[in-house]
């Protein structure tokens, strides 16, 4: 029986307040408005970021919601006005859409949209479909999206910048990855820090988006790539992704920046800081070569928090830029990194530790706080 035009009840992971374990319940999910697209989410990553979102300490969410930003699925179906899906389309959700048209979209310079949902100091500052509503109830009370994209839920409603159509081809329990955690740290490195090859390297952080800056650095042709944390089962994965040095702050008695000062000849090319602490952004900045070093932030720092920095490094040639999902432009770009990974030319599959039914959500975040997994997939 066609779903089309009624409301679909299905399973979602509702995270009724910060702090607690998500709830598995059946929600309602209203057909697509103008502009907008129904999609049955096949596969979702864990992210980090979902973990921010319900951390009390960044006191920034709005509750009820349904979390998740790396996801894949199908079309179900498609509201009034959209031409560029139909039904069975295989799709990736954008938290960065394309609209194409705002003085983001048409400059070169930034991967921003105007379109983006939630970045309250920026742009827009809701977590509802684009006419201010959400698609999603669940015992009678609205729930909220979150970064325009909702795929810890069996169906979601997007808006149509905010999705792109991938190959037919392509597995979604791994083309989920270039949703998010994949393109963001690989992109840190290729368009944002612009590795060069021959160039040294630091990557701080070994979750699913540093290690994906380790394999933008070996892609770049970096020729030494130091990788720093502190969980050591990290290591064997990044060395067999490039890394030539693998260091653990705490076997040093000096702070990590002045070791790699030591080892490198007085610092490396580019440092990528792929954990959300400030004082890691500090010792990423301070660990790069006077002259032309340059840090990249991509970790998410706890709300209200900033980077302590010397201006003296800054006038001694350093500098310091940060990255949104790796500088891509989604629409275009999320395609072309699919059909990359079908032509072999990254290896997602290396990411993914854990493939869990969803149901399982909430041992898939236990996973990543434990440091016991690079990237859990849940499938539908
Ligand atoms: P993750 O939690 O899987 O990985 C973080 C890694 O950092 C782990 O291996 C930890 O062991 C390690 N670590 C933690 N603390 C330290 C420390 N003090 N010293 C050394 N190592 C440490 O996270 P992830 O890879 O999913 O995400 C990383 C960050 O990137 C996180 O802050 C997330 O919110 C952010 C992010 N930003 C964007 C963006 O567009 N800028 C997109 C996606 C994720
Ligand atoms: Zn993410
Ligand atoms: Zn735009």
């Amino acid at each position: 029986m066609s779903t089309v035009g009624k409301v679909i009840k299905c399973k979602a992971a509702i995270a009724w307040e910060a702090g607690n374990p998500f709830s598995i319940e059946e929600v309602e999910v209203a057909p697509p408005k103008e502009h907008e697209i129904r999609v049955k989410i096949v596969a979702t990553g864990v992210c980090r970021s979902d973990a921010h979102a319900i951390n009390p300490n960044f006191k920034e969410g709005l509750f009820p919601v349904i979390l998740g930003h790396e996801g894949a699925g199908i079309v179900e179906s498609t509201g009034p006005g959209v031409t560029q899906f139909k039904p069975g389309d295989k799709v990736i959700p954008l938290y960065m859409p394309q609209c194409g048209q705002c003085k983001f979209c048409l400059s070169p310079k930034t991967n921003l949209c105007e379109k983006i949902s939630k970045i309250k100091t920026a742009i827009s500052d809701q977590d509802l479909m684009p006419n201010g509503t959400s698609r999603f109830t669940c015992r009678g009370k609205q729930i909220y999206h979150f970064m325009g994209t909702s795929t810890f839920s069996e169906y979601t409603v997007v808006s149509e910048t905010s999705l792109v159509k991938i190959d037919a081809a392509a597995p979604l329990d791994k083309v989920c990855l270039i949703g998010c955690g994949f393109s963001t740290g690989y992109g840190a490195v290729i368009n944002t820090a612009k590795v060069e090859p021959g160039s040294t390297c630091a990557v701080f952080g070994l979750g699913g988006v540093g290690l994906s800056a380790v394999m933008g650095c070996k892609a770049a042709g970096a020729s030494r790539i130091f990788v720093i944390d502190i969980n050591k089962d990290k290591f064997s994965l990044a060395k067999e992704l490039g890394a030539t040095d693998c260091l653990n702050p705490q076997d040093f008695k000096k702070p990590i920046q002045e070791v790699i000062t030591e080892i490198n000849d007085g610092g490396v090319d580019f440092a990528i800081e792929c954990i959300g602490n400030i004082a890691i952004m500090k010792a990423a900045l301070e660990c790069t070569t006077v002259g032309w070093g340059t840090c990249t932030i991509v970790g998410v720092a706890v709300g209200g928090q900033s980077i302590p920095v010397s201006p003296m490094q800054l006038i001694m040639g350093k500098k310091i830029n940060a990255t949104f999902f790796g500088g891509w432009k989604s629409v275009d770009s999320v395609p072309k990194l699919v059909s990359d990974y079908m032509a072999k030319k990254f290896n997602l599959d290396a990411l993914v530790t854990y493939t869990l039914p969803f149901d399982k959500i909430n041992d898939a975040f236990d996973l990543m706080y434990e440091g016991k997994s690079i990237r859990t997939i849940l499938v539908f």
